[in-house]
């Protein structure tokens, strides 16, 4: 009995202190995206499916790793705009105003996140730069990063909304 109890306590606690970015990458792997919160359409996009958006390329990109660790450079990234994926799914838009409080708002299955207003992705030329992508140097991705991530390529350091393991995208309206 008294070994059951020292069992139940010992699993309860590590599951309270497993912190998912412990888990092994190729656990933390998603191969689905969701859209969901104020959309129309909400989305669950598999890599197949992002490939039929307008494809997005770009022949290098420069990245950051934690502390200013030096990464290599992806190379031929492919993947689609966040904004085509969102006009997809179309934002709940009641007021004409209501775009202008929303937040986008991008999670990652290690539980990372990371946020856009509607203004920096449809009224702003750093939008055209926010790609969720799904290949670079030839090759899906990783378990180290994949299958789905995102870049936001004009930001002045690539870390911070660099989200690798990419497994949803929340649109919340942050105001009334
Ligand atoms: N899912 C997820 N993506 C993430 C992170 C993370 O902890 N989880 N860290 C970010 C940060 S702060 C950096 S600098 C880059 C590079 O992290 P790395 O050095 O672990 O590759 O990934 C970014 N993307
Ligand atoms: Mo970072």
């Amino acid at each position: 009995m008294h070994k059951l109890l020292l069992a139940v306590a010992l699993s309860v606690s590590a599951l309270a202190f497993a912190h998912p970015s412990d888990t092994p990458p190729a656990q933390r792997v998603t191969t689905q995206l969701a859209v969901t919160g104020a959309v129309e359409h909400p989305l669950k996009l598999s890599v197949a499916d992002l490939r039929q958006f307008p494809v997005q390329q770009i022949g290098e990109f420069p990245l950051a790793g934690q502390g200013g660790a030096k990464r290599p450079p992806l190379k031929n990234v492919k993947g689609v705009r966040l904004r085509d994926l969102l006009e997809r799914a179309t934002l709940v838009s009641r007021d004409h105003n209501d775009v202008k409080k929303m937040a986008i708002i991008a999670t990652a299955s290690d539980g990372y996140v990371a946020v856009f207003s509607w203004a920096e992705i449809f009224n702003s030329p750093l939008g055209d730069g926010v790609l969720v992508f799904y290949e670079h140097d030839g090759a899906p991705l990783a378990d180290d990063e994949g299958r789905i991530a995102m870049i936001s390529t004009q930001d002045a350091r690539s870390g911070p909304r660099h989200v690798k393991w990419l497994q949803s995208i929340e649109v919340r309206k942050l105001a009334d």
